[in-house]
């Protein structure tokens, strides 16, 4: 791997895509503090990134208000097409970006290819976009009166991302915020920060190449400080967020503390349902890829299977049998299915949810453990497990990132869809049924409650077309297609008067 990215013999340094130092320059102060990027796949450091300073935020927020001040001029059209360019870019550096993606976060190569792949979908639903970013007009209630709305860029948008969509999840909020005209300062996970510092480079020649002024696109790199700086700054006008709901509670509450705007993607715990009249071929390879895909580091990994009694049997043998298939090791090495967790503390919250499953009464039917041995020097390999619980216990209630499946039982329907809506989060969901009645009735208004609710497709793998996000303590944010580019921009009600009285709105008179 070290051919592919040499370590470089000085911390990397964000900034500005385009400005002088985003690499870092020789007159930089070598006792500066760092963040060291471990591979979990072999344990080697990567490279080291240079920790932003408050003073480097405030810097680059300066930066970014000034280029705020000229893109939101630019037409929309013509944004558009510069993040046309930055797509094409995308599939320049597909077979790169998505090696470093896996090598830096440790999913498998293809998943890795598959979040570039989200960047380049997203691109190309942005640049559409660009051109259909209407407002509504309405008929007045007052004679030669016209009504309507528009849509205006909002500002300086701060993107937080997490470890395990390092760089897709980012380009879901860029693409759709640049399009609208906002500027966004990303501060990537401190656990993946090399993949934001190559997006940069990435996009950098379109940036430059266009004289998009600088501070369109800014980076800083830390962790909790850097994303209070960005919650509690006035400046920001819109803070998204994606990670833990721990962390998005510290955010919302900050952000609504100066009644500032926050996009909030966090925990899910999601279920899928396997109803008796389930085709269980269809449902067992979407079981399995939901839960031990990116080695259960997804938001919507599926981590809980509510299975009809008369089948529950057989899904549990088809599973065991399923399981024993998987190899587990390198995520570069195409013939595994299953990386590793991003660290040894990711591999601890694992075990602690081992040890919480058993004292709480549970039994594995596919055991857990950690790998050690010959290609598991790093510490991070752990086995996808399953184990038999119960719906109410706090360890199922809890979301572990980590593959680790609950199995659950239920009777009836309306047992199955309490059980799946009874957690704190709700992101996604599924049912796997051929019965009409029971689709109908899980995608109803009394059926699952979360943002994403499918039929005879797992919980994971969501396509960019749609709104991303869920309910409870997953946040409510949206992101990604659909409508979710509202939240980028501020909406403006226009009333215009094109005749010679002044009628007042609702039949008030006012003579002077
Ligand atoms: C996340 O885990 O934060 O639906 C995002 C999916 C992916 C995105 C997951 N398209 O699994």
């Amino acid at each position: 791997m070290q051919s592919i990215l040499p370590l470089p013999a000085q911390p990397v340094k964000p900034g500005t895509s385009t400005g002088q130092q985003f690499w870092h320059s020789a007159t930089a102060d070598r006792t500066e503090k760092t963040i060291d990027s471990y591979s979990p796949a072999d344990g080697q450091l990567i490279a080291r990134v240079h920790l932003s300073t408050r003073a480097d935020y405030d810097r680059v927020v300066e930066i970014a208000q000034a280029a705020f001040a000229g893109w939101r001029l630019v037409p929309a059209p013509r944004r558009g097409e510069i993040v046309r360019q930055m797509g094409d870019q995308f599939r320049r550096y597909k077979r790169e970006l998505g090696t470093l993606v896996s090598y830096e976060m440790g999913k498998s190569l293809q998943e890795g290819l598959g979040e570039v792949q989200e960047i380049i979908d997203i691109c190309d639903f942005a640049v559409g976009l660009s051109r259909q970013l209407y407002g509504l007009s309405m008929h007045s209630e007052r004679p030669a009166h016209r009504m309507l709305e528009q849509w205006h860029p909002l500002g300086v948008v701060g993107i937080i991302s997490a470890f395990n969509f390092p760089v897709a999840v980012w380009s879901w909020n860029a693409m759709l915020a640049w399009v609208c005209g906002d500027v966004c300062i990303w501060k990537p996970s401190e656990k993946t920060p090399l993949t934001a510092l190559a997006c940069q480079q990435i996009i950098g020649d379109v940036l430059r190449n266009n004289d998009v002024p600088e501070g369109v696109s800014c980076l800083v790199t830390g962790g909790r400080d850097v994303g209070e700086w960005l919650a509690r700054d006035p400046r920001i006008a819109l803070l998204s967020a994606t990670g833990s709901t721990r962390m998005g509670k510290a955010v919302a509450e900050a952000v609504a503390g100066r009644l500032g705007r926050s996009l909030l993607e966090l925990g899910g715990n999601n279920a899928i349902i396997v109803s008796e009249h389930a085709d269980l071929d269809l449902a067992i390879p979407a079981i399995v890829f939901g839960a031990v895909g990116t080695a259960g580091q997804r938001c919507t990994t599926t981590r809980r299977l509510i299975v009809q009694d008369s089948i529950y049997n057989d899904v549990k043998k088809r599973l065991k049998h399923a399981y024993a298939q998987l190899r587990i090791g390198n995520p570069l090495d195409e013939s595994f299915h299953v990386g590793p967790l991003i660290d040894t503390q990711a591999v601890a919250g694992y075990q602690a949810a081992v040890k919480a499953v058993y004292d709480q009464g549970g039994r594995f039917v596919v055991e857990p453990g950690v790998l050690s041995g010959l290609g598991f020097e790093s510490g991070c390999y752990v086995k996808p497990c399953i184990a038999e619980a119960e719906n109410h216990w706090p360890i199922v209630q809890h979301e572990t990132f980590a593959p680790i499946l609950y199995l659950l039982r239920y009777t009836t329907l309306d047992d199955a869809i309490a059980q799946q809506n009874g957690v704190p989060q709700g992101l996604s969901s599924s049912i796997f049924t051929l019965n009409m009645r029971e689709a109908e009735r899980f995608l109803s208004a009394a059926g699952s409650d979360c943002g994403i609710a499918n039929v005879n497709i797992g919980t994971s793998g969501a396509e960019i077309g749609g709104a991303f996000g869920g309910e409870k303590e997953t946040g409510g944010g949206r992101e990604s297609g659909s409508d979710a580019w509202k939240a980028y921009m501020r909406r403006q009600t226009n009333t215009i008067n094109y005749g010679t009285t002044l009628p007042l709105a609702q039949g008030i008179t006012f003579e002077l």
